[in-house]
């Protein structure tokens, strides 16, 4: 069992400094050795981003192409390492998920995307109202972005467009989507679970449904994509955009034990810990260890 940790220390598609700093942070929280002590033999490596001059606006989007350049640098690393194995891809800010979605979606051409999250980060870069890319990454893939094919330099052009089709995208913890998010969601009919969803139905029968609607017969490979802030902020304080009314410890756990147990999860991204903010070191300490126990969960640990 190969498992290829890709650190990507990447704070340019949002606003706050500080989450390019988790890769390191939660490798020295023992991240690495709890793997290891799964059974799983472990590569690591941490990619380098160039920053970019100059790098004025495109359409709404801030730092379009820092971000365009450093998802495509986190493309290749994922590509490469799914090929081989499983990936695990620890940011760093969720616009690195253009390039984790579409470098597993490389690798594996059927994949299914879960993506736990307060936020469904799926603005296009015309739509959104921040300008931060991160909010963004999931109108690449899916190709609904509209950047012209002549775009300011090749901004994004690496991209593949509609390599995930809406029916294999499913979200879990939304709470916090923007008008034009929902309406995307209606449009495309995406399987989409909001809190609301988890406390109607519980947890169980939510992460059941989601897997039930995108990979029915469990056939298919699974990349999930779990966000710090999908948590509830009790549990993962130390993140950018901080929503209150999320998932407990315990439920999100329960959401990478679930999806390992199908046994066709490929690749995994933990992104948006943030360990420069917090009110003190609790705080940052409890938000990287959540992280750390949302993988441990997805690599195979077991209750009993
Ligand atoms: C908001 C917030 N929808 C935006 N997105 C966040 O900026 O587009 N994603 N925080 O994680
Ligand atoms: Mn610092
Ligand atoms: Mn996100
Ligand atoms: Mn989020």
């Amino acid at each position: 069992k190969e498992l290829y940790i890709v650190g990507a220390p990447f704070a340019g598609g949002q606003g706050k400094q500080g989450v390019d700093e988790a890769p390191k942070l939660l490798l020295r929280e023992g991240l690495e050795t709890e793997i290891q002590n799964l059974g799983w033999n472990t590569h690591v490596s941490h990619l380098e981003f160039e920053e970019v001059k100059n790098d004025t606006p495109i359409s709404n989007m801030k730092n379009p192409r820092f971000v365009s350049k450093a998802a495509e640098k986190v493309y290749d690393s994922v590509k490469a390492a799914a090929e081989k194995g499983f990936v695990l891809t620890v940011g760093g800010d969720h616009s690195i998920g253009a390039g984790t979605v579409a470098g597993v979606l490389a690798a594996h051409p059927e994949a299914v995307v879960l993506w736990i999250d307060a936020h469904a980060d799926i603005n296009t870069p015309a739509a959104t109202q921040s300008g931060n890319i991160h909010g963004c990454p999931l109108s690449f893939p899916t190709g609904i972005d509209e950047l012209p094919e002549d775009v300011e330099d090749g901004v994004f052009k690496w991209l593949p467009r509609k390599s995930l089709d809406f029916s294999r995208l499913a979200y879990i913890g939304l709470r916090d989507a923007d008008e034009f998010e929902k309406s995307v969601i209606r449009k495309y009919n995406i399987a989409a679970y909001s809190m609301h969803d988890v406390d109607k139905y519980g947890i169980a029968r939510v992460v059941e449904m989601a897997l039930r609607r995108v990979n029915p017969g469990n056939t298919r490979p699974i990349h999930l994509s779990f966000d710090v802030d999908a948590l509830d902020p009790f549990f993962a304080p130390s993140t950018g955009t901080p929503v209150r009314g999320g998932l407990t410890w315990r439920e999100g756990c329960y959401i990478c034990e679930a999806v390992a147990e199908t046994g066709n999860l490929v690749a995994m991204d933990l992104v948006e810990c943030n360990p420069h903010l917090g009110e003190h070191d609790e705080h940052i300490k409890s938000t990287l260890h959540s992280g750390i126990a949302l993988v441990k969960s997805a690599l195979g640990q077991t209750l009993l």
